[in-house]
């Protein structure tokens, strides 16, 4: 079969949705658009704990803390499942690894904005998780079958993340004026920094096209956008707190509110590694590497010696 004929049966299989499996034909830049997005994926996975595992010791009761450190190593699962799915590609996961390390591999930008008051975790849970998780059901049905799967799980924690960060904010929100206007200063910083999560706008985006027709992404960026847009706005009235945008406006004709443009000045600035903790996460990811080479090499020097005396 030739190349071409094969690329047909390729996309005919993707029309059909039927799920592409690791040993199965795929052209290459489906195999590297996917090495690329469960990687980037993966790495906001892991990059995304550092924000949060800074508040584990202090939070404010025992309740929190427990919660809290449990979703962090729901963060750390998910960084390994996608991981493994990235393996199947054929690249083995110190590569992968090493390319976050050099900064050749991107993650996701929220990642690179601090973590500056209890407010903020709540808040993070709420935005954070909630803008992941409508990009992340949609991934359930992408067409590569490691990927899909490993969203299934992933997006019901997610589902825990959201809501915990949202029950957090309801506390604060009825707590003292105080904690109210907490949790409106996190909203402030968190809210711009959320609608960035799903990249540039759709005449921006270099992949989507080519993504949409392989069905990696079954919405473009600027739909999940304004869905996350629709679906948040009566959460915020719920909690009063206040959107920190002057255009926001249920627009009846087209059935979804009106937001105001981005600031996609930032919004590059800090993917090209320029926001204000993109050297901070990189060098503690880097360090975590180095300080756990004893354990990898202990690891390692143990399954050598089991595997010897299981074939002596
Ligand atoms: N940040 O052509 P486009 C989580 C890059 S973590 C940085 O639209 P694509 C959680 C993009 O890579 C959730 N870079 O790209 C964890 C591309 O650059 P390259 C993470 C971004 O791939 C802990 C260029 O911009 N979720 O849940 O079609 C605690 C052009 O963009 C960003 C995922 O990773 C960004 N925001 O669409 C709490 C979901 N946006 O690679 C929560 C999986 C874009 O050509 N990923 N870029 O150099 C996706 O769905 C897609 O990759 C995206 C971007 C929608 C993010």
């Amino acid at each position: 079969m030739t190349q071409a004929e094969q690329e047909i049966r390729f996309q005919e299989k993707i029309d059909r949705e039927i799920k592409i499996e690791p040993n199965d034909w795929m052209p290459d830049e489906y195999r590297q658009t996917l090495i690329r997005q469960i990687s980037q994926h993966a790495h906001s996975e892991v990059v995304g704990m550092l924000p949060e595992g800074n508040w584990i010791t202090r939070a404010p009761n025992l309740r929190r803390k427990a919660v809290l450190l449990a979703k962090v190593q729901d963060e750390a699962g998910h960084g390994l499942y996608l991981y493994s799915a990235v393996e199947t590609l054929g690249t083995s996961r110190e590569q992968t690894i090493d390319d976050l390390h050099s900064g050749k591999a991107k993650y996701s930008s929220i990642f690179n904005y601090p973590a500056l008051t209890w407010a903020d975790i709540g808040t993070i849970g709420w935005l954070v998780d909630g803008a992941a998780i409508m990009n992340q059901v949609a991934l359930c049905r992408t067409s590569y079958g490691p990927y899909a799967r490993a969203m299934v799980k992933i997006c019901k924690e997610e589902s825990f993340h959201q809501r915990q960060g949202y029950e957090s904010l309801t506390k604060l929100c009825n707590g003292t004026p105080q904690q109210k206007a907490m949790a409106q200063d996190a909203m402030n910083r968190f809210w711009w920094p959320a609608l960035m999560m799903f990249g540039p706008s759709d005449a921006d985006s270099t992949h989507s096209d080519q993504s949409i027709k392989w069905k990696i992404k079954r919405f473009t960026n600027d739909e999940l956008r304004q869905n996350f847009v629709d679906a948040t706005v009566a959460q915020a009235e719920i909690l009063g707190l206040t959107i920190p945008d002057p255009n926001l406006k249920w627009n009846e004709a087209r059935g979804h509110y009106d937001f105001s443009e981005i600031n996609w000045d930032e919004f590059w600035q800090v993917v090209k590694g320029n926001g204000p903790c993109n050297k901070e996460r990189l060098a503690a990811r880097v360090k975590a590497k180095e300080e756990g080479a004893w354990v990898r090499e202990a690891a390692s020097a143990f399954a050598k010696k089991r595997d010897m005396k299981k074939s002596a």
